[in-house]
């Protein structure tokens, strides 16, 4: 029951180390293909201009990194072309497709096969008689699910999904609905990504987000860069470090993979450099440390200053701690006890290397911290946050320029639904707000994540299941166990822009609604409308698609949601249908329950938008403590067991999440292969295991049960004894539904335990 993910081979599996700069003419080229393949030449380029523009513009949806705050350069990044290309392709599924597919037949094709139809064109429902999608018109798409809503025993058996791409003013609807319906089953890609940032952050600083801004990267001394693929997730980012390296900055990256972004790269916009190939370094220092090594090596970092402070008063920021800190003594004395020894081995980092990357910390007069997946999809991911915080307090780095947390973002707008009301553990004063403004009676009790509506779903308890955006079936952990899940509902609703597998893997009844891209223009009673998403670094702004919808038969998310919430409370005193007529009106409610966004419709639109305020920035701790609180938490053994390995799943280059573009993966150089494993050498040895041997991974969940995937390749790459590393989506089929973390409930996506032994039959 694997899902058959990636594309067509464009030839035999390759392996050969990249030794370019990321970025440069590599990205050139593989653009070009790409805009070559999907027939885009002439709106791809005009489309890419106007992304990410001071006014006007649409948002990139490639990634959440902020926008150059000096708002004149053509930023972009060969994966946001990528990905804003796919968006606008020529290719198109409609009704004579579904007509000449049964849905039978589509659960054979491949992900990228789907995906690769082109875009949706109007609602369809499932026909159990035929085993066909069939048209339906939009009204009689919403009376379905209004009904099937409204037949519910208990609210709580509806689950509301999000994909970190839906805007603000549509996030705000749809959390909307769900309470004014009675439930916070709001699961988000969230509780698969940054759950763990957000839970350490609030608990150590009062706010769930990072402190600092784009601007404090061009002054930092020095950059700790966690757990990222930035050339592959974050291009942007890569232009930050090489100017950082340009004015002498110190960049440590800490990750079990030497990525492309921990080299160097030419910027794709720096015509001079491009012209003459020129590179510019993007490391000072690479650490690699063993999957879940990260908060020894953290520890580590915070034991040498600690040590140094014994002779070198400059070494701790003291009346930071005292003034702005708690739980310091305790900490420092967690520290001191944790022998070196313990640190190393729980690390997989020597001393000497440590060492290193603690004086870059201790001489930086102002550091930021950096992170992404590799920190948070882990058992310990938020006592590993936490960790990052213990660090930066130490020596004062928070709230002044150039220093602090800085966690990157997933999707472009991931940041923005939380924001907006997109948690299934709301904070009490937002309900009081909403109950205040909206004149609704928000359910109290917290609803379901991710993990939490699978394990309902297979339980029957959560009976309709709406996903706005995403790919549920592929992006959930534990692939067996949620497509079960998925088949026990009575109804599953899709909001999408393209066919994937989460359509395929529907409820007794179910529903496709296509709806517009970023890139299309969204017109409404009131003219054209623009919707706002806020970035990595909580700055606020407007994104206005430009493009002729795909379809004349699509609507826009929010008035989509609208559509529903209509069918589905016909008492309903909110005034849906007025909303989507014009977004500022949803934006005006928006400012008077929001913290941060008063006067949201004129500070929206001023050239760079707005940031939203953020007290930790300012000192102010919205802490029991009303400090900023050291965390004192016991270093977890991360060592695996003899004979396993600890298997961490991750994207390639030529992938978006469950959207593959491309067999290829490049600055790690492989070509034309997907189902394979990266292990150290000497594992592979142990092994009797030869390159492109194929071999036969089974992961050991908690609850004892296993499950495995077969005919893996085997890859030998620069990876720490112990450790392998994989691809999501296709590995989540390893990944227990059992297994999420205690702190954030986010599945361990990072941290599987497996063994892997030469394949019983060669293939698969
Ligand atoms: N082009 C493109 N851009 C994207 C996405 C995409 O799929 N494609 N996805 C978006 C989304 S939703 C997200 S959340 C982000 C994800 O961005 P990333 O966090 O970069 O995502 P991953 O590919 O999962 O890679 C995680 C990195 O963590 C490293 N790693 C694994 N285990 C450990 C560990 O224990 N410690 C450390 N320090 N590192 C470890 C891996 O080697 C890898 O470099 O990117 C966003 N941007
Ligand atoms: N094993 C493993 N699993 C993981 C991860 C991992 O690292 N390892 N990472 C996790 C993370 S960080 C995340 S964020 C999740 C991602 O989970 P999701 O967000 O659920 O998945 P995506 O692949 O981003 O969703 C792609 C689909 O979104 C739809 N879409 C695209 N654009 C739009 C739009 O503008 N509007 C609407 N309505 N739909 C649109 C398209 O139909 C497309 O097929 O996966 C998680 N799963
Ligand atoms: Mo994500």
């Amino acid at each position: 029951m694997e899902p058959g993910v990636g594309a067509p081979p464009s030839g035999p599996p390759s392996f050969a180390p990249y030794h370019h700069p990321a970025a440069g003419w590599g990205a050139a080229k593989s653009v070009t293909k790409f805009l070559a393949r999907e027939g885009e030449w002439v709106d791809g380029p005009r489309a890419i201009l106007k992304m990410n523009h001071e006014n006007g513009g649409f948002d990139c949806p490639g990634c959440a990194w902020p926008d150059d705050i000096k708002g004149l350069k053509l930023d972009l990044c060969e994966n946001g072309i990528k990905h804003v290309t796919w968006e606008m392709t020529r290719k198109r599924v409609d009704r004579a497709f579904f007509a000449a597919h049964t849905v039978t037949e589509l659960e054979r094709w491949s992900d990228f096969a789907l995906e690769d139809q082109g875009r949706l064109t109007e609602p369809m429902a499932y026909d159990p008689g035929t085993d066909h999608y069939v048209p339906i018109s939009w009204k009689d798409a919403f009376e379905l699910v209004g009904q099937a809503l409204r037949e519910l025993d208990d609210p709580n058996q509806g689950a509301f999904y999000t994909s970190g791409r839906l805007g603000n003013e549509a996030t705000f609807l749809y959390q909307l609905m769900a309470r004014e319906l009675g439930t916070n089953n709001l699961p988000d890609c969230s509780n698969m990504c940054h759950e763990a940032s957000g839970r350490a952050m609030q608990a150590a600083l009062g706010t769930g987000k990072g402190t600092v801004d784009l601007k404090d990267w061009e002054s930092a001394d020095a950059l700790f860069i966690l757990g990222v693929n930035a050339a592959s997730n974050a291009p942007r980012m890569l232009t930050a470090l090489a100017e950082a390296h340009k004015r002498g900055a110190q960049i440590v990256h800490v990750n079990p993979l030497v990525e492309a972004a921990a080299r160097r790269t030419i910027i794709p916009h720096d015509f001079v450099d491009m012209a003459l190939n020129k590179a510019t370094a993007t490391s000072t220092l690479n650490v690699q440390p063993r999957i879940g090594g990260d908060m020894a090596l953290l520890r580590g970092m915070a034991k040498a200053v600690l040590e140094q402070s014994a002779h070198d008063p400059k070494a701790l920021d003291e009346l930071f701690i005292e003034r702005h800190t708690t739980g310091f003594a305790e900490y420092r004395d967690l520290v001191e006890k944790t022998p070196w020894e313990e640190i190393e081995r729980q690390s997989g980092v020597d001393r000497e290397q440590i060492l290193r990357a603690a004086r870059v910390y201790r001489d930086a007069d102002r550091s930021i911290i950096s992170w992404c997946l590799g920190v948070t999809q882990h058992e310990h991911g938020v006592d590993t946050v936490r960790e990052i915080v213990n660090l930066l307090l130490l020596r004062g780095n928070l709230g002044r320029e150039g220093a602090g947390p800085s966690p990157v973002r997933g999707h472009s707008n991931v940041q923005g639904n939380r924001t907006c009301g997109i948690d299934h553990r709301p904070a009490p004063e937002f309900l009081d707000r909403l109950a205040e403004v909206c004149g609704i009676d928000p359910p109290r009790a917290h609803g379901k994540d991710t993990v939490a509506t699978i394990e309902a779903m297979n339980r029957g308890e959560v009976k309709v299941f709406v996903g706005m955006g995403g790919n549920f079936a592929l992006a959930a952990p534990d692939t067996a166990y949620t497509y079960a899940g998925l088949r026990t509902c009575e109804l599953t609703v899709h909001v999408s822009t393209k066919l994937n597998r989460s359509h395929l893997v529907h409820g007794r009844r179910a529903l496709i609604l296509p709806c517009l891209g970023r890139t299309e223009k969204d017109a409404q009673r009131g003219g054209e409308q623009q919707t706002s998403v806020e970035d990595s670094m909580s700055m606020v702004h407007l994104s206005k698609g430009m493009k002729r919808p795909a379809s004349p038969h699509l609507l826009s998310e929010p008035a989509i949601i609208a559509g529903l919430a209509a069918a589905a409370l016909p008492d309903s005193a909110t005034p849906w249908q007025w909303y989507v007529e014009d977004y500022d009106r949803i934006r005006d409610t928006m400012a008077k329950v929001l913290d941060g966004f008063e006067d949201f419709n004129r500070r929206v639109r001023l050239p760079l938008g707005f940031r939203i305020k953020q007290p930790a920035r300012e000192l102010v701790f919205l802490t029991p403590s009303g400090k900023a609180e050291f965390s004192a938490a016991p270093l977890p053994d991360v060592v695996p067991a003899p004979g396993t390995l600890a298997l961490g799943t991750m994207r390639s280059h030529d992938q978006w999440n469950t959207t593959i573009y491309s067999d290829d993966d490049r600055y790690r150089g492989v070509k034309n292969l997907r189902t394979l494993v990266f292990m150290n050498p000497d594992d592979m040895r142990e092994r009797g295991v030869a390159r492109f041997d194929p071999v036969d991974i089974t992961a050991t969940a908690r609850d004892g049960s296993t499950r495995s995937l077969n005919g893996y390749l085997a890859v030998p790459y620069d990876i720490p004894r112990g450790c392998a590393a994989g691809y999501m989506p296709e590995m989540n089929v390893l990944c227990a539904i059992g297994d999420y973390s205690t702190q954030s409930d986010q599945p361990i996506m990072k941290h599987l335990k497996v063994t892997v032994e030469p394949a019983r039959q060669p293939g698969h």
